[in-house]
């Protein structure tokens, strides 16, 4: 029973419309409104738990600070917070963990723990074309079995693996035609990081989108430490960004 149900789940998303890689606060928001909107997409996660950075708050204060922005967006998906000063809100993380991936859960979202995203898959055509990753369990990697993974197929690819931007290591490492060179984040100044991180959240190369800490670590934009009102709005940006270009491929 447990095998052929869980079969049936990965059948189901042997291709997707959109691959999330990283269930923290980017990944999980994504998630939610990309399943509202009914594409069919998954999120990979390699831990056995979601909340990414969420949880390790600032330097494991239990409090997470976020601007006005965001406010709206985590209400909606049910977060407690209170106003602090005319722009700032707090909430606690593990309310945060719960909620966010609450809402995405139930929005339809599919996360599957415990599985890395170890490589993409890519065509190239006229122009290099991401359309899949590569997957192996997280324990497999680990114990350094030598085990093949298996491609998932998607329309788009989110890296929303936080400061180490893997994807995009790894797409900038393995296919020099792309052209991409992972600069890494600048030191901290946290207002222009939140604003920096959304303006420059979308499609990296074809089929290759950042959203999160990645898009950070792939422009070289300021850190931001524990304010987490960014991460929220560039998982919501990257998942209308993704809708429009997918609708206008379908037109
Ligand atoms: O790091 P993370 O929370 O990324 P984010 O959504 O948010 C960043 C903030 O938490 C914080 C910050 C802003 O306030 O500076 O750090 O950008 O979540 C990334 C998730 O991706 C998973 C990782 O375990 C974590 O849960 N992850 C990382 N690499 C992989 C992965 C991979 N190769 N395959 C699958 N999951």
């Amino acid at each position: 029973m447990i095998i052929e149900e869980s079969m049936k789940d990965w059948l189901d998303i042997a291709e997707v419309d959109v691959a999330v890689v990283g269930a923290g606060p980017s990944g999980l928001t994504a998630a939610y409104y990309l399943s509202r909107a009914g594409l069919k997409s998954v999120v990979f996660e390699r831990r056995l738990s979601f909340g990414g950075g969420i949880g390790g708050g600032g330097m494991l204060y239990h409090k997470i600070v976020v601007e006005s922005s965001a406010n709206e967006i985590l209400r909606e998906m049910g977060c407690r917070l209170e106003k602090i000063t005319e722009n700032l809100y707090v909430l606690d993380n593990v309310d945060m963990i719960a909620k966010l991936a609450s809402a995405a859960i139930d929005a339809g979202a599919k996360i599957m723990l415990g599985v890395t995203v170890e490589d993409v898959v890519f065509r190239d055509e006229e122009r290099t074309r991401i359309t899949g990753v590569v997957v192996p369990w997280t324990a497999v990697t680990m114990s350094g079995l030598h085990v093949d993974p298996i491609g998932v197929k998607a329309r788009a690819v989110v890296d929303c693996t936080g400061h180490p931007a893997e994807v995009l290591s790894i797409a900038a490492r393995k296919i020099p035609r792309l052209n991409l060179e992972i600069r890494g984040e600048k030191s901290m100044w946290a207002s222009e990081s939140e604003r920096l991180v959304v303006e420059k959240t979308g499609e990296v190369c074809e089929g290759l989108w950042a959203a999160g800490m990645a898009v950070s670590a792939i422009y070289s934009t300021p850190r931001m430490g524990p304010i987490f009102g960014g991460m929220i709005l560039s998982g919501r940006k990257v998942l209308e960004m993704i809708i429009s270009k997918l609708k206008g491929r379908n037109a």
